[in-house]
C-alpha cells in the first residue's frame, strides 16, 4: 500500500531555491519538511550541468549565499567565474553544513501536486507512487531544468552517442579525438564549443542564430581581493539585494551611448570590453531600452567578431544582424570566436537550410550529410514555465496550472498564482530570477515566503491565496515593464519562441532587483495586500 506522510511544508527540488527553503523553513520555523529532488545528490542547475566548460556567469563572490556570515567567510572560491564543479562542491558543503540531506527524498520526481479545499492542504504524489501531505507546498524547480531536444527527424536512428548539456552525464562523454557535432550557439554551446574543439578530432558546429557573446575574463582569484571583499561582504550584500541585477554596481553607465562623445565611448568599451564580464553591457544608459543605443553597441560587439575570426565569410556568419544586443540573454565567452580560426572545426548555418534529419551517421543539412561520432544538443530550455508544467499542479477547484497558464503564465508577484492557495513558487514568472542574480533572487523570495508562514501561524490562518484582481494588475505591470524593454524584440527563451506553439509572452520581471524586493515588502507591509488570508 502507497506510503501517505504528512508534514508542514512539502518543497520541489533540492537546487539552491529548495536547499535554502528548507533550511529557512525547518530551522527558523521548526517545521517539518519533505523535499523531492530528482537528481541524485544536491545542487539543480549545478547537478546536471556538467558539460565540458560549464560556468556561471555571476561573479563567485556574489553567486553565493548570504544568509550566513560564518559560510561566506570560511568558503573559499578560486576563480572570478566559478566553474560548474567549484559550484556543486560548494552546494555538497552548504548541504552538509547545515545538516540539509536528511530532508531531502533523492531521485525522486514530483508528478502530481493537488489542493485539497476541505482540509487546505496539499497531496503530493511522486513518480514512484509515493504520496505525501503538507498545508503548504513549495516549487524550487529552477527557471532552466526542463531541457529540449528538437524534434528533429531520425533522432533515434542515430547510431552514436547523444547528449544534452543540460543532462550531461556524471560518468562524462568521452570526446577525445572523435568527431563531434555541437547543436546550439547560446550560452551552453558558447561555453562547450572551445573546449570541445581543444579534445574532439574534428568539431561541427550547427549553429541557427548566431548570439552575441564578449569575454568572460576568467581568472583565478587574488587572495587579496577575497580579503577585500570579504572585509565588507555585509555592505556589498546589501547593495546586490537592492540593485538592478542583484551584483553590487561597481561600473556605473557613463551615460547616454548617443550623447557620450564616439571617442570617450569606445575608450571606455575597449576597456570594459578588456576587463571581461558583463560590465560591458551596462557601459551606457540605454541601450537595453533605446535601438539607436543599442546599435552602438552592438556595433562594436560586431566589430571585435569581424577582428578575432579570420575568415571573413566565417565572421558574417557568426554575427548577430536581426535582434537588439541583450535581446537575447547575452554570452560570456573564453576563445568562443578563435576557436572557429581552427581548422578541424567547421560552422555549419542552418538558419535558411534547416537540419533535415540525423541519420544514423551524422546531421543532414542540405542534402550534405555531416559525418560524427557523437551529437551535443546545446538546444536550450523550455524555460521557467516548462518545469512547472511538467508537474500535474491542480488547484481549489482542481483545474490545472497547466490550464491556467495555456495563455502565457500569470502570477501575483512571480510567486504565487490565483486558485492555487498556499502555493508559492521559487522564482517563477513574473519575478525577476533569471535577470538577476539568481541566489538573491532565491533568497529574498525564500524569506519572504518564510515571514508570511511566520504570520500564518502567528494570526492563525490557514489558507492564503492570491486575489484575481491582484494577479491581473501584477501581469499588466510586468507586461509593462518589458514593453519598455527591448527584450521583446528578439525570438528568445525569455519570450518563449524557442518552443513550438508556446505563447508569445516575456516572463520575467523586467523591473529590477530592487523595486521588486521594494514591491513585496510593500504587499507584505499592507498585511498582504492583494492575498486573501483565512
Ligand atoms: O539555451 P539557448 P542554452 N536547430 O536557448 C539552438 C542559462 N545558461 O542552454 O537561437 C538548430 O540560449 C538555438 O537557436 P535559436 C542562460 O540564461 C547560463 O544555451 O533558437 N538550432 C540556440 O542557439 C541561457 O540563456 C550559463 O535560433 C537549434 C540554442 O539551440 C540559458 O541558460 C550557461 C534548434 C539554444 O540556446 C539557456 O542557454 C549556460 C534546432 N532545431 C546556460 N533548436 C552561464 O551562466 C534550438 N536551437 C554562463
Amino acid at each position: 500500500m502507497a506510503r501517505h506522510t504528512d508534514y508542514d511544508a512539502i518543497v520541489i527540488g533540492a537546487g539552491f531555491g529548495g536547499m535554502y527553503a528548507l533550511h529557512r523553513l525547518r530551522d527558523d520555523l521548526g517545521m517539518r519538511v519533505r523535499v523531492y529532488e530528482r537528481g541524485t545528490d544536491v545542487g539543480g542547475t549545478w547537478y546536471w550541468n556538467r558539460y565540458p566548460g560549464a560556468r556561471c556567469d555571476v561573479e563567485s563572490m556574489f553567486y553565493s549565499y548570504s544568509f550566513s556570515e560564518e559560510l561566506e567567510q570560511e568558503w573559499e572560491w578560486t576563480e572570478r567565474f566559478p566553474a560548474q564543479p567549484e559550484i556543486l562542491a560548494y552546494a555538497n558543503h552548504v548541504a552538509d553544513r547545515f545538516d540539509l540531506r536528511r530532508d531531502i527524498a533523492f531521485g525522486i520526481s514530483v508528478a502530481a501536486a493537488s489542493f485539497d479545499a476541505s482540509g487546505n492542504r496539499w497531496l503530493v504524489e511522486t513518480g514512484g507512487g509515493e504520496r505525501a501531505s503538507a498545508p503548504f507546498l513549495i516549487t524550487a524547480v529552477g527557471c532552466l531544468s526542463a531541457s529540449r531536444v528538437p524534434a528533429i527527424p531520425g533522432l533515434d536512428d542515430f547510431a552514436g552517442e547523444t547528449c544534452h548539456t543540460g543532462r550531461w552525464p556524471e560518468r562524462g562523454v568521452d570526446l577525445a579525438g572523435k568527431r563531434v557535432a555541437v547543436i546550439g550557439t547560446g550560452s551552453s554551446g558558447v561555453q562547450a564549443i572551445p573546449v570541445i574543439a581543444r579534445e574532439a578530432g574534428h568539431l561541427t558546429v550547427f549553429q541557427r542564430t548566431p548570439h552575441f557573446t564578449i569575454p568572460a575574463g576568467n581568472r583565478p582569484l587574488r587572495p587579496d581581493e577575497v580579503a577585500g571583499i570579504k572585509a565588507e561582504y555585509r555592505r556589498l550584500r546589501a547593495e546586490s539585494r537592492v540593485s538592478p541585477s542583484g551584483v553590487p554596481l561597481k561600473e556605473p553607465p557613463i551615460g547616454s551611448a548617443l550623447e557620450v562623445p564616439r571617442e570617450e565611448g569606445i575608450a571606455e568599451l575597449d576597456r570594459r570590453w578588456k576587463n571581461g564580464g558583463t560590465a560591458l553591457m551596462t557601459t551606457f544608459s540605454d541601450t537595453s531600452r533605446d535601438i539607436d543605443a543599442n546599435g552602438v553597441l552592438a556595433g562594436y560587439v560586431r566589430e571585435r567578431i569581424r577582428e578575432a575570426v579570420a575568415d571573413p565569410a566565417t565572421a558574417d556568419l557568426l554575427t548577430p544582424a536581426d535582434y537588439p544586443i541583450g535581446a537575447k540573454r547575452i554570452c560570456l565567452d573564453t576563445g568562443y570566436y578563435a576557436a572557429y580560426n581552427r581548422d578541424d572545426v567547421t560552422l555549419v548555418s542552418v538558419r535558411d537550410t534547416p537540419i533535415e534529419r540525423i541519420t544514423p551517421r551524422g546531421v543532414l543539412v542540405g542534402g550534405v550529410e555531416h559525418e560524427v561520432d557523437v551529437i551535443v544538443f546545446a538546444t536550450g530550455y523550455d524555460a521557467m514555465t516548462g518545469p512547472l508544467n511538467a508537474i500535474d499542479i491542480r488547484g481549489a477547484c482542481g483545474r490545472s496550472l497547466r490550464d491556467a497558464w495555456a495563455a502565457g503564465p500569470r502570477t501575483y508577484l512571480g510567486i504565487a498564482a490565483a486558485g492555487f492557495p498556499n502555493l508559492f513558487m521559487v522564482t517563477a514568472p513574473g519575478s525577476p530570477s533569471v535577470l538577476v542574480n539568481m541566489i538573491v533572487s532565491i533568497e529574498q523570495h525564500v524569506d519572504w515566503v518564510r515571514d508570511l508562514l511566520a504570520h500564518c501561524r502567528e494570526h492563525g490562518i490557514v489558507r492564503v491565496e492570491a486575489r484575481a484582481d491582484a494577479q491581473d494588475r501584477w501581469v499588466e505591470h510586468v507586461n509593462e515593464l518589458a514593453s519598455r524593454t527591448l527584450y521583446p524584440r528578439a525570438d528568445s527563451w525569455y519570450v518563449g519562441a524557442n518552443v513550438p506553439g508556446k505563447p508569445r509572452v516575456f516572463m520575467p520581471y523586467a523591473g529590477g532587483m530592487g523595486p521588486y524586493r521594494e514591491a513585496c515588502d510593500d504587499v507584505a507591509a499592507d498585511s498582504y495586500r492583494g492575498f486573501t488570508l483565512t
